[in-house]
């Protein structure tokens, strides 16, 4: 690279610059910089030293981006042609126009302005990683499929986890579904299972998904709000289509704000068909539940996360995989047959309808493990490209009118979003078993078939013929004898709307009940037409009287009549404590975090036991501190933070522990952050390891009077690892009541 000095630096000059100050930008007007002519170098002071290039400005700091002749690949063009200089445009002279001959500049700029690629029209926002999927029993009985037939065999896997309305950049821990969608490149084909973290969907027919998606969005002539169902269209859509209320029971639920992408479960949703080699067919619905246990967080909590950390769930993830703490999952099958469908209370093609697992059980037949992040997020998690009616011979589909339209839209919408019908070429989605068809050419094409031969049949014989059907291990579909008139209708069977909204009501612990009227309240309060959240309310009374109440009362009206059902519920149906989370939370503080807040001067030896303790439970910690520098402790040993404390609120943690001086915590209980940090803690109903001279904080945090039973004491190093122990509960839900009015 070439930097036009003016004077032309002489051995002298140089020499000087590194005694005497240099000249500056803001030193000389912009028309001074760089410029050819005599007149204006003369302008220069005498004994003014001479600016360096922007290579050595670069390499001052120990790097720089010149190699001339090294080992290191010299920059290239994309077309492989080595590049000298990098950072200035050809021009003419050294302040003269760009020219159009500068074909690196042009292939740089162009290819720039074309990186975006359009975002999922949902799904928009999400994050993936490699893994493998290992069956722990066969199913060799029920199917063909070869990715069930040997035990212990790995098949290669890659998960893309998402959020549904909000677009590519919006936060993580917005309420909504998560999608979970896997794809596991089996012997015989990619099978992808596209399924969600809730077993039912808002809609029973794929005719309205463009108004669901539409209403859920943001509103068309403002575009807001992001993210977000709080807000006149969806209700709107949703009080009008009382289908919707089994999900909209999920959705309020704390499914919606999950501690983790590790701790949520997966499902897919509709009956698929197992199909065996002898053509005999069984129904199954798909289960994923997570090894780490399920866990949420409380909405207070969400919103401020999404303040604090937008990334919080990509970033855990990444975290935990790195790390080598590998998130896993179950694989479990409902298999019912038709006697089961046709005794069951509800159309088992019914996607707002799910199984309980009493009546049939979920049988664990494998364990999905996510051990590698992407190389590159592009490549992998935003070209990934997900299809329903992906499924290998073995599997096929029901006649699930939900279903039966999304196999029809995903292919659309990926040719749409990655541009070429040969997206099944990126590595990412191409097959790992071998491959053979006669689909070619289109654009960015890159495995056309070989030979002379492009069609069949052909008569050039086995080995210049190319492939051939293969009646046997081909996949046929079940040949299910259907019969009726065409017509547009929706089966009498899908008219129960709220039985299974009230049953997975009634199967929630308490708390989990209160945070679906508070959210219900919430959403419902950022609607704007009284007409909307009174409709919602009508169809909650279906639902069960007391939450529809508490709902009105939150909402400060009265209750309304009840909405007209299209079938009457059946209102005995039993509890279900798998649709709990609370019921199903780990036994173990394992891969959560523990945030420990220090200051100078706090407890070594103490310190040093709460690390202990959280290594020996599996967990990991994080320090706070008021520098990031870190702080002294009482050994006189320093450690370094990786917060510094406005930086890293208490919502990012699972637990706290605060270990600080006397000086530490006087000087702390004057920090907002800080105060926050205990507030938020004990608002949340987080364990809280009170440090021998932390009580200043909670005395200025004005909540020293209401601490309880999870707020231990950490006074000497032997009562860390109770304290550890303790979190193992996750949160302590009694406190609730004492931090929230609706809950006294
Ligand atoms: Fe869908 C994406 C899950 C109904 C049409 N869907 C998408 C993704 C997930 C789901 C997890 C993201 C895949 C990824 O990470 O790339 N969708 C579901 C579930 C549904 C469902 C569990 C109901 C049971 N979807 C559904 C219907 C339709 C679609 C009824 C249309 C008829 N879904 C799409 C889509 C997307 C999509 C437009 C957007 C991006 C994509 O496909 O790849 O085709």
């Amino acid at each position: 690279m070439i930097m036009a000095k003016t004077p032309p630096p002489s051995k002298s000059s140089k020499a000087k610059a590194s005694v005497k100050a240099k000249v500056t930008a803001a030193d000389l007007s912009s028309s001074d910089i760089g410029g050819e002519s005599p007149e204006k170098a003369s302008a220069l002071p005498a004994d003014a030293a001479i600016l360096p290039t922007y290579a050595e400005a670069q390499g001052s700091g120990g790097e720089t981006h010149q190699v001339a002749g090294g080992d290191i690949a010299p920059l290239t063009t994309q077309h492989g042609i080595p590049v000298a200089d990098d950072q200035n445009i050809l021009k003419q002279g050294t302040r003269g126009p760009a020219l159009l001959e500068d074909a690196h500049f042009r292939e740089k700029m162009f290819h720039f302005d074309h990186e975006r690629i359009p975002e999922r029209v949902v799904h928009a926002r999400g994050y993936g990683a490699h893994g493998y999927f290992e069956l722990t029993e066969s199913l060799a009985d029920v199917t063909r499929a070869d990715v069930f037939q040997r035990i212990g065999e790995r098949t290669p896997a890659f998960v893309r986890f998402s959020t549904v309305a909000g677009s590519k950049g919006s936060p993580d821990l917005a309420r909504d579904v998560r999608g979970f969608a896997v794809k596991l490149y089996t012997q015989e084909g990619n099978w992808d299972l596209v399924g969600n973290n809730i077993p039912v969907f808002f809609i029973q027919d794929a005719m309205k998904f463009p108004d669901l998606i539409h209403a859920a969005k943001p509103e068309p002539d403002r575009d807001f709000p992001q993210a977000q169902t709080a807000h006149d269209n969806f209700w709107d859509f949703i009080s009008l289509t009382p289908e919707s209320m089994h999900m909209i029971m999920w959705i309020m639920s704390d499914r919606t704000i999950p501690r983790s992408l590790r701790t949520i479960e997966g499902f897919g949703v509709h009956s698929f068909r197992f199909v065996d080699s002898e053509g005999k067919s069984i129904f199954v619905k798909f289960h994923w539940k997570p090894k780490q246990g399920l866990q949420s967080v409380v909405w207070n909590e969400a919103v401020k996360i999404n303040g604090a950390d937008p990334d919080f769930h990509r970033r855990d993830l990444w975290d935990a995989i790195n790390a080598g703490d590998f998130p896993e999952w179950e694989l479990g099958v409902q298999l019912f047959d038709d006697a089961f469908a046709d005794s069951f209370d509800f159309d088992i093609l019914d996607a707002t309808k799910l199984i309980p697992e009493e009546l049939v059980p979920v049988r664990i037949v494998g364990r999905l493990v996510l051990d590698r992040v992407v190389d590159n997020f592009f490549a992998e998690t935003e070209q990934v490209a997900f299809m329903t009616q992906n499924v290998p011979p073995g599997i096929d589909f029901s006649n699930d009118p939900l279903l039966q339209g999304r196999n029809f839209s995903y292919l659309d919408t990926q040719i749409k979003r990655l541009g070429s019908t040969n997206f099944t070429h990126l590595p990412i989605n191409a097959p790992k078993c071998p491959m053979a068809h006669f689909q070619q050419d289109g654009h960015m094409a890159m495995r056309n078939p070989k030979g002379r031969v492009n069609y069949e049949p052909n008569s050039w014989g086995p080995t210049q013929g190319g492939p051939r059907e293969d009646p046997v291990r081909g996949f046929t579909s079940f040949a299910e004898t259907v019969d009726g008139p065409k017509q547009r209708v929706r089966s009498e069977s899908f008219a129960d709307h709220y039985s299974q909204a009230r049953q997975f009501f009634i199967s929630q612990a308490p708390s989990e009940q209160k945070h679906i009227g508070d959210a219900l309240v919430f959403e419902l309060s950022k609607v704007e037409r009284p007409d909307i959240r009174s409709r919602t309310v009508s169809h909650l009374i279906h639902v069960d009287a007391a939450l529809a109440e508490t709902v009105a009362d939150g909402l400060g009206i009265g209750l309304p009549e009840a909405a007209v059902a299209a079938r009457a519920p059946i209102d005995d149906l039993p509890p279900s404590n798998s649709l709990s989370i609370v019921k199903n939370g780990p036994d173990s503080f394992k891969g959560r975090k523990l945030g420990i807040l220090l200051s100078d001067g706090a407890d070594a030896a103490i310190f040093k036991a709460l690390l202990e303790a959280v290594d020996d439970e599996g967990a990991v910690y994080e320090v706070i501190a008021p520098k990031i520098a870190g702080v002294t402790l009482s050994d006189g040993k320093t450690v370094a933070a990786k917060h510094k404390i406005d930086g890293g609120p208490s919502v990012l943690f699972d637990a706290v522990a605060i270990l600080v001086s006397a000086e530490g915590a006087a000087s702390l209980a004057l920090d907002a952050a800080a105060r926050d940090f205990v507030t938020d803690a004990f608002a949340h109903c987080k364990y809280i390891g009170i440090g021998k001279d932390a009580e200043a904080i909670f005395v200025k945090a004005g909540i020293a009077e209401d601490l309880d039973e999870a707020c231990p004491p950490i006074a000497k190093p032997s009562d860390a690892k109770a304290f550890i122990q303790a979190c193992r509960a996750l949160r302590h839900w009694p406190r609730e009541a004492a931090v929230d009015l609706d809950a006294q």
